[in-house]
Order: C-alpha cells, then sequence, then structure tokens
C-alpha cells in the first residue's frame, strides 16, 4: 500500500473529485484522438465504459426490488406511504411543466433551427412510440421474474410495491423474509458501493470516446441547439430545483448540489437513468441523508417517469425543426408540444436515446416532419448527456423535498461536506 506519491493521493481522494477528474482527462484524450486521426483508439476504450455501464446495470433490477420490498416493510405507515405517493407524482408533473416552459422560450429566443443547412437530413424510419395508455396497463406484469429478466423497471416496481405491502398485511409469519430482505439489501448496497468505486474509469472511458468520436467539427454547426438545452438544463435544475430546495425545503442548496455529483457524472457520461439508479441512491442515502424508505420509492419510480430534462429536449427539439424547415407554429401547437411532450417523458424509458424515440410522437402530434428527427440524432448523444444529468438531479430534489416534508432526512448527513468517500 503505498504511503505516499501520486496513487496515494489518487485512492486518498474522495470520489466524486476522481468522477470529475476522470471526466476532463476523459474529455482530453478524446480530443487528442479525434485530432490525431485515432477514434479507432476511442472505440477501443470505449469498452472500459461499457463494462462499468454494465455492472451498473447488473444492479437495477436486484437494487430496485430488495430495496423496494425493504422500503415498504420499514414503513407500516400506509397513510405515510400515500402521501410520499401523492407528493411525488404532484413533484413530477409540476416540476416538467416548467422545464418544457423554458425549453420552449429558450428555443423561440435562440432560433436554435433558423439557417440550418439541410442537408444533413437522411430520411430515417421513426420507431412508433408506445401510447401512454398501453404503457400504463403494462405497469402490472404477467410474469415478475420475466419482468426482472426483461429489466422491465415499473413492472418490477409494481410487484416490489405489491409482495412489500403483502409482507405488512401478513404480519408475524413473515417476520423471516423482512430479515431477510432486510440483510440482503445491505449486501446489495455494498456491491453498488464497490461498484461505484469504478466509476472514475467508466467515467473516463466514455468521455474519452464521445471526444473521441465527435471532436469538435460536428458540434459546431449544431452548436445552437447544443447551447439552448444545455443552457435550459443548467437554469431549471439552479431555479427550479435550487429554489425548490432552498424555498421548500429550507435546505442549503450548496450541499444538494454537491451531494448529487455523482449522480449527475455518471448520468452525464452514461445517459442512462436507470443505469445510474444505484448510484443516485447511494448518494441519496449517503450524502443526501434521505430516509431508505423514501429513496427506495421515489428514486426507482423517479428514474422511469420524472424527466424534466427529456421533456425539456423534446420542446426544444421541436421549435427546432420548425424554425430549420421555416414552419410557424401556433398557439395551439404550442399547447400540444405541452401536452404531448409531458406524456412522451413519462414514457420515456431510462435508457440511451429513449428520448429520441419518443421525440417523433412529439413531431408527429404537431405534423412537423420527422426528417428532423435525423437531423437532431447525429448530436442525440451529446444532447442525451445534459437531458440526463437533469433527469437524475430532478429525481434527487423530488427524494429530498418528500423526505423533508415527511421528516425522513438525517439533517447531519445532509449538512457534512461530502459523506460518500472512496472505499479504502
Ligand atoms: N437517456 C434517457 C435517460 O436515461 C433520457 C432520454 O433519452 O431522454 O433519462
Amino acid at each position: 500500500q503505498p504511503k505516499s506519491g501520486i496513487l496515494a493521493g489518487w485512492r486518498s481522494m474522495m470520489l466524486w473529485k476522481q468522477i470529475v477528474i476522470a471526466l476532463v482527462l476523459g474529455v482530453l484524450v478524446g480530443v487528442v484522438l479525434n485530432m490525431t486521426g485515432n477514434e479507432n483508439t476511442a472505440t477501443m476504450i470505449k469498452y472500459i465504459g461499457t463494462m462499468f455501464i454494465s455492472a451498473i446495470k447488473m444492479l437495477i433490477v436486484p437494487l430496485i426490488f430488495v430495496s423496494l420490498v425493504c422500503g415498504m416493510t420499514s414503513v407500516t405507515d400506509l397513510a405515510r406511504m400515500g402521501r410520499i405517493g401523492v407528493k411525488s407524482v404532484a413533484f413530477y408533473l409540476g416540476t416538467t411543466a416548467f422545464a418544457i416552459s423554458i425549453g420552449l422560450g429558450l428555443a423561440t429566443l435562440i432560433q436554435p433551427g433558423a439557417g440550418v443547412d439541410l442537408a444533413t437530413a437522411s430520411a430515417m424510419e421513426p420507431k412508433a412510440a408506445p401510447p401512454f395508455i398501453e404503457t400504463l396497463i403494462a405497469i402490472i406484469p404477467k410474469n415478475p421474474i420475466a419482468a426482472a429478466a426483461d429489466g422491465n423497471v415499473l413492472q418490477v416496481i409494481f410487484f416490489a410495491i405489491v409482495f412489500g405491502l403483502a409482507i405488512n398485511l401478513a404480519g408475524k409469519p413473515a417476520e423471516p423474509i423482512r430479515n431477510f430482505f432486510e440483510a440482503l439489501n445491505t449486501v446489495i448496497l455494498k456491491l453498488t458501493e464497490i461498484v461505484i468505486s469504478f466509476a472514475p474509469y467508466g467515467v473516463f472511458a466514455l468521455m474519452a470516446w464521445v471526444a473521441g468520436t465527435y471532436g469538435l467539427s460536428l458540434l459546431l454547426p449544431l452548436g445552437k441547439i447544443i447551447f439552448a438545452l444545455y443552457l435550459g438544463c443548467l437554469l431549471h435544475a439552479l431555479i427550479v430545483y435550487g429554489g425548490l430546495v432552498t424555498f421548500v425545503a429550507r435546505l442549503n442548496p450548496v450541499r444538494f448540489f454537491q451531494g448529487v455529483v455523482e449522480p449527475q457524472i455518471v448520468a452525464f457520461t452514461s445517459t442512462s437513468s436507470s443505469g445510474t439508479l444505484p448510484v443516485t441512491m447511494s448518494a441519496a442515502q449517503k450524502n443526501l441523508g434521505v430516509n431508505k424508505s423514501v429513496a427506495s420509492f421515489t428514486l426507482p419510480l423517479g428514474a422511469t417517469i420524472n424527466m424534466d430534462g427529456t421533456a425539456m429536449y423534446q420542446g426544444v427539439s421541436a421549435l427546432f425543426v420548425a424554425q430549420a424547415f421555416g414552419i410557424e407554429l401556433g398557439m395551439s401547437e404550442y399547447v400540444t408540444i405541452v401536452l404531448t411532450t409531458t406524456l412522451a417523458s413519462i414514457g420515456t424509458a431510462g435508457v440511451p436515446g429513449a428520448g429520441l424515440v419518443m421525440l417523433s410522437l412529439v413531431l408527429t402530434s404537431v405534423g412537423l416532419p420527422l426528417e428532423g428527427v435525423a437531423i437532431i440524432a447525429g448530436i442525440d448523444r451529446i444532447l442525451d448527456m445534459a437531458r440526463t444529468s437533469l433527469n437524475v438531479t430532478g429525481d434527487c430534489t423530488c427524494a429530498v423535498l418528500v423526505a423533508k416534508s415527511e421528516d425522513q432526512i438525517d439533517l447531519d448527513a445532509y449538512n457534512t461536506p461530502h459523506a460518500l468517500k472512496s472505499p479504502e
């Protein structure tokens, strides 16, 4: 065990600092690889990132199922469970409406689509998006094992909630099951911690691949829509989430934004809310002091249906396409965009690029040409990074607000800088 030098310094560094350094290094290496024509090296490096993403995805189903069952069995007060559910859904719908408004406002101001060269548009057969009502009915799994095997997060959530409720209602005879899940939960959280300790290496590899593949050339012509979305995400996070944490939860916003750095960066590089879920749950409990019963309910649900970043992206993209094709939109089209975008963001899965698939639903709803999807597709990964990062930030905001309102937050953990240290 080296006592001094760079390696000792690196190992003793807090995880979030390791991740930020890895992010910056990844971009630098990627840009150099792109400029020296070594894109294939960047692709090789991506394999490290892919293994890391697979490792956190491996945890999703067991972590959601076990922590939700534990969450349900630890809340014997069903009235509180009901309140947590209502507050969460109210938060999701309220903040999504803000996100779309910010997106539409910025896209109207910045006009990202004005004067875009349409030659880059190649007809792309958009995949039909599943109608929202079907998604809702499909939440009840015909076969819970199949739901787990297919990684159908909404179905796993549903089964975990009813299974946990049944343990509560079964009373004493179910005691061994309750204890078993408590023990299993600590094991899953330890496993999560081990996987997360590899985050810096995964983040480095993913950023090197993205920067190596895209380089600076492609980003410039479509720079305005990238700028519009990144600015919108930043404003939404600072004003809406920062404002809610400060004035509603009456907590220190600086500690909040410090506490969400790990999930934000893993979401930014992996572009998968569900994939980031283990990191989000660990950070919410360790950095923000959110009680397990609140975290295990609001975070898996939020990762699946609370996507303010996606909603904003779809609003901005719809206006981008209208401007690029010189199509004037009236007030009724704007209202339609807000409604379909809200439903589309709820129906969007927490996986890379899911928002692009749902974008075709939004464009179709207002009669905009689907060729616009092809233009956006070229830079969708860059847009996905920002919107997914905002999605998980919104999930953490909801968890903190609900936990604080239910007096289920450990204020000491919240106020100490960065409880989540890299494992010794
Ligand atoms: N990448 C999705 C997510 O994981 C969001 C999106 O594609 O819009 O949240």
